[in-house]
């Protein structure tokens, strides 16, 4: 094993993950940071060009306001999320983010125009860009905006270090570099967590041959989740994942299909479940007042699919893209060619909507000889996410704008700084921040710059460098090299796996002496799945099955002492995993501690059914983890609505 070198970083900012919340951070600190004589880092596990969510491109900006005020957008992310989330948040994204969006188009993004030179909306809140390269467009403005030379890429970190004399303030931060024999020590005044969500915690609907294709990305592993969990920061909403449904293998998105083109859904029969879920006497009546109303929200669209697919057994369920087309054609009237030109158009954008943002969407299609003019293509229900960006809600506890609370709200939602945790110095944003849904790539990015405009002023008002214990830090370094060290001790002793000139390819470990990152992620995936309402339980779990998990993962985390890493990036896969595991069991934990089914669509409480307004309507579910007990403590937080809604603001 190769001798590890320890590179220290002392900065004042250090931002961990540049992906939209990330480079909306950077531009923005490296403003108020040149004010204030500050100096600001980035770190990235990958190339920021390129890295996170963003990374394959994006064909909609989810959020743009437009002349819709912040309460019509707070309407429509409450009833989404079925009354729950932090009215403060939502409302503070909502009154910037236009902003946001001209910086975009002033980088050169492109957006949509129509002939009169007006953004084209997909959907009310939705604008369609040509987005391949959003990434590095932001990516590129970040860059220029902190300077190179403090920029650090594919180093991953893994845990934050708190101050020795004060354990709710951050002081630092350890990585280690995926390609070479590196750790990093980082130290600051303040840190911003937007590593982003949490992908393959559940065991995806793609196995085998299509091992690795998912919605969301599989880089995103739960370090935002795990690095402010271990920090002893309270985190909130943990069991509010995301389902998204999505075109069936190839998880292309449906926004753009629904909002856009207006295309319908409907069961195998031809059953439309959505039209008939909003029906008097219809399914979403059973889910007062959120069912009740349009838009339907994200889970009971969900919920509606399940009940054709999972009870009547009426599935695959099929979306009609060419119905949708023709009838958009159309409106070309009786001219054959100019309805031939619009069916050129239209059949263009359908494939650019997927090659802008998931081009295996793309690429499935073409391999699959599928035309979406000429028939329908089968959608489903995912397996759940965790993104705080979204339609889910997880992420860190934060303090919310002191200007938008209530007497009663500011209590509970104000600590002094804006996207601060409950530990000091250290901030987070977009998929790292809970109870602030929908505020997606250009939400995420605004987030990003509120978080860091609070904490330039948060190191102002607090210069003095933290210091923390170094007996700690080399504690960790130990921990990070174990798994390279544990395979070149029992490599030997094993049937398989060590590449020969008969196996080249490197077979799958079985050692009696150590557990292979791939092997870990199948075990998290299996219970998961099966205890904890993914696809493969039909979303349903209830205490008895939580807390088998909860015994299950108790055992898989022994055996994470006992990982084992080939190379440098196996290496990476271990840490991933550890992160995964983290979010895992604080998801289980807090599932058990909601009693009720409130997004039936995202998971079933089988032994609490429905949804239980008099108890847990007015509360967040919240947790803190003891680090060094291993111990979880689950808290209700009061949930206030800051605005009264009379109108629901819909989706066209
Ligand atoms: O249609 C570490 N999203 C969409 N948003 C939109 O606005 N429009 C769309 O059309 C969207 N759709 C969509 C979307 C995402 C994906 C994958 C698809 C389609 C296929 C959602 C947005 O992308 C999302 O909301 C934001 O990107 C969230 O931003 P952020 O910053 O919270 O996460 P990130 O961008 O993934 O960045 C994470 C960064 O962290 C790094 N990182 N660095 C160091 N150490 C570690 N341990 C780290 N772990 C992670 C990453 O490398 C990255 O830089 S549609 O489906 O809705
Ligand atoms: P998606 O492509 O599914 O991620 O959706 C993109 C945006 O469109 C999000 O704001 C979704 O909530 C919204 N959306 C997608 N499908 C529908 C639908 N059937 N009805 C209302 N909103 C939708």
């Amino acid at each position: 094993m190769e001798e590890f070198k320890t590179v220290e970083v002392t900065t004042d900012f250090l931002i961990i993950g540049p992906g939209m919340a990330g480079t909306g951070a950077g531009v923005e600190a490296a403003h108020w940071a040149k004010e204030n004589n500050l100096k600001v880092t980035i770190v990235d596990k990958a190339a920021m060009e390129r890295s996170g969510a963003v990374g394959m491109g994006l064909s909609a900006i989810n959020q743009y306001q437009g002349e819709n005020s912040p309460v019509d957008y707070l309407s429509y992310v409450r009833q989404d999320l079925m009354g729950c989330c932090r009215d403060d948040l939502v409302m503070d994204i909502s009154r910037h983010v236009n902003g946001s969006v001209h910086m975009m188009e002033n980088y050169g993004l492109p957006i949509w125009l129509d002939a009169d030179g007006n953004y084209v909306h997909e959907g009310r809140w939705q604008l369609m860009i040509n987005g391949e390269s959003y990434k590095a467009i932001v990516a590129e403005a970040a860059k220029n905006a902190v300077g190179m030379d403090n920029i650090i890429e594919r180093v991953f970190v893994l845990r934050l270090l708190l101050d020795k004399n004060d354990k709710k303030k951050v002081a630092g931060a350890i990585g280690f570099n995926v390609r070479g024999p590196e750790i990093y020590v980082f130290k600051f005044k303040a840190c911003l967590v937007c590593a982003g969500g949490a992908v393959h915690v559940f065991k995806p609907r793609s196995t085998g041959e299509g091992l690795g294709r998912a919605w969301y990305p599989p880089w995103n592993a739960g370090s935002s989740s795990y690095l402010t969990t271990t920090a002893g920061a309270e985190m909130s909403s943990q069991e509010v994942v995301f389902i998204p449904g999505r075109y069936k293998d190839g998880y292309g998105p449906v926004g753009a299909w629904f909002l856009l083109f207006k295309a319908t859904a409907t069961s195998a029969t031809g059953f439309n479940y959505m039209g008939e879920g909003l029906a008097e006497g219809g399914e979403l009546h059973n889910w007062p007042p959120y069912g009740e109303v349009k838009p339907i929200p994200t889970c009971l669209r969900n919920h509606l699919m399940m009940i054709e697919m999972f009870q009547k057994g009426d599935g695959p369920i099929l979306i009609h893209t060419d119905k949708a087309i023709a009838k958009l054609a159309s409106a070309a009237g009786d001219d054959k060619k100019a309805y031939a030109k619009a069916m050129k158009k239209l059949e263009a954008e359908a494939w650019e909507d997927f090659l802008d943002m998931t081009i295996s969407q793309a690429i499935l299609w073409a391999s699959k000889d599928v035309f979406p003019e000429e028939g329908p293509s089968e959608i489903m229900p995912s397996e759940p996410y965790f993104i705080g960006s979204h339609s889910g809600a997880s992420g860190a506890w934060t303090s919310g704008p002191e200007d938008i609370q209530t007497e009663e709200s500011k209590k509970e939602y104000f600590w002094g700084y804006n996207r601060m945790t409950t530990i000091k110095g250290l901030f987070a944003a977009g998929d790292a921040v809970g109870n602030s849904s929908h505020k997606f790539s250009s939400g995420s990015f605004t987030e990003g710059r509120i978080a860091a405009k609070a904490a330039i002023k948060y190191i102002v008002d607090n210069p003095e460098m933290p210091e923390f214990d170094s007996a700690e830090v080399d504690k960790i370094k130990e921990a990070i090299v174990l798994p390279l060290k544990h395979y070149e001790e029992h490599k030997n002793y094993t049937t398989m796996g060590t590449a020969t000139k008969k196996y080249p390819q490197p077979v799958e470990e079985v050692n009696p002496n150590f557990i292979t990152p791939k092997m870990v992620i199948f075990r998290l995936n299996k219970i998961m799945d099966e205890y904890v309402a993914g696809c493969g339980s039909q979303y349903n779990c209830s205490s008895i099955t939580l807390n088998i998990a909860l015994d299950l993962l108790k055992l898989l985390k022994e055996d994470l002492s006992k990982l084992a890493a080939r190379s440098y990036h196996e290496l990476l896969r271990c840490w991933e995993n550890i992160h995964r595991v983290q979010i895992a069991e604080a998801h289980t934990r807090h599932k058990l501690f909601r009693e009720e089914t409130r997004w039936p669509g995202y998971y079933y409480r089988t032994d609490f059914r429905k949804m239980d307004n008099e108890k847990w309507g007015k509360v967040f579910a919240n947790s803190v983890y003891d680090a060094e007990k291993d111990e979880f403590t689950m808290i209700a937080r009061p949930l206030y609505h800051l605005v009264e809604i009379t109108k629901v603001v819909g989706m066209v």
